[in-house]
Parts: C-alpha cells; sequence; structure tokens
C-alpha cells in the first residue's frame, strides 16, 4: 500500500534562537510540527552531526569567516559558525520537540570533508544517505517536509525528494528559513519549479 511520511529537518537546539547557528524564531514552528507529527502514519528525523573540526565550519579555514562561500572539491560550500557537533547540547533536538513516534533518525554531516544539507544526500549531490531505499523498501511513495532551514536542510531535502521520484510537499507554516543573499525566494521557487508542493 501506498505510504505517507513526514520528514522533520533538523529541529536541533543550535538552529533555534540561542543556539549555534539560530534561525530566526525557529523555535516557533515546534508546536506546528508537533502536529503534523501527531498525524503523520510515519516520522523520519534528520539530525545534523558534524564531527568537531568540519570543513563546513568558518572555523577550519584560516581567513575566513561564517556565512562566505568556498570552492570545496565537491563545488560551492557556504562556512557556517560550529554548529550541531556530535554530542554536543546543541546538537539535541528542540527540548519541546515530540519526537517519540519517530521511525527513523537519520543523521547527516559526520563526514569531516563534505558537508550534507539534504536527508538524502550529501553535497556531492552522490553519496546517498540510505533514505530513498529505505523509504522505497518501507513502500513509501510520498513525503512532507517541515522544519529548519527552508532554504537549506529543508529545500535540498525536497529537490532530492522528487528528484528520486517521491510525490513531495513542503509544510512553510512548520518551516523557517536562514535567507542568506535571497536564498528563501531563489529556493522556493526552485523548489515549485521542480515540482514540490509547498503549501
Ligand atoms: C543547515 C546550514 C548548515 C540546515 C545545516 O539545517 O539547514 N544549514 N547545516
Ligand atoms: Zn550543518
Amino acid at each position: 500500500m501506498a505510504e505517507d511520511a513526514l520528514i522533520v529537518i533538523d529541529m536541533q537546539n543550535d538552529f533555534c534562537p540561542g543556539g549555534a547557528l539560530a534561525v530566526d524564531n525557529g523555535d516557533e514552528i515546534v508546536p506546528v510540527v508537533n502536529r503534523l507529527i501527531e498525524q503523520a502514519p510515519h516520522v523520519v528525523l534528520t539530525q545534523d552531526w558534524h564531527p568537531p573540526g568540519h570543513s563546513s565550519f568558518a572555523s577550519r579555514h584560516p581567513g575566513r569567516a561564517p556565512f562566505e562561500t568556498i570552492i570545496m572539491p565537491y563545488g560551492d560550500q557556504t562556512l557556517w559558525p560550529d554548529h550541531c557537533v556530535q554530542g554536543s547540547a546543541g546538537a539535541d533536538f528542540h527540548p519541546g520537540l515530540r519526537w517519540i513516534s519517530a521511525e527513523l533518525i537519520v543523521r547527516k554531516g559526520f563526514r569531516t570533508e563534505i558537508d550534507s544539507y539534504s536527508a538524502f544526500f550529501e553535497n556531492d549531490h552522490k553519496t546517498p544517505t540510505g533514505l530513498a531505499g529505505y523509504l522505497r523498501e518501507r513502500g513509501i511513495t510520498s513525503v512532507r517536509l517541515c522544519g529548519l532551514a527552508t532554504d537549506f536542510c529543508v529545500a535540498f531535502s525536497a529537490l532530492d525528494a522528487v528528484a528520486q521520484g517521491f510525490s513531495t510537499s513542503v509544510v512553510l507554516d512548520a518551516c523557517r528559513g536562514i535567507d542568506l543573499n535571497g536564498s528563501l525566494a531563489a529556493m522556493t521557487k526552485r523548489m515549485r519549479e521542480a515540482g514540490v508542493q509547498i503549501v
């Protein structure tokens, strides 16, 4: 039978106010996300999970500052403040998130030399996380996405989900964005054009 899954992207302390890479009003969506979780037949969470000294951290690149872009062997990479370090409180899920019913937690960004925005592929757009195979094996054909940040991890996950053949929607009320140089409008447009339903 065709099944539906909710994928909750990176609802972690570091992306909420007070965190290392805080998304404006990121914590506001917690109750909305909790409602989606309650209604969802299957729930998957992603967790940004970087080793200390991850190559996406500006601190690893002398003379570089957070939010600058550098060229990595796999393409452009935005540099970030140190965030979601494995085992740190910042990497924990927001304390208000009701994640008990989640069936899978996908960790990503755990290889030092490559970042991973998408729940499906690392930033080389080639190395899979295994999520597409997991969903297919379980007969899941459509996915709804929510979480942080709209214009990075949510958007890249949604683009990969449609490309992998899943019927894909993003619940904007349950997302908040970083909006770097107009990235929120640009990524929303890209998602629409790729066939992601924006609801
Ligand atoms: C994210 C930047 C760096 C995200 C993760 O969850 O959107 N953004 N790591
Ligand atoms: Zn990250």
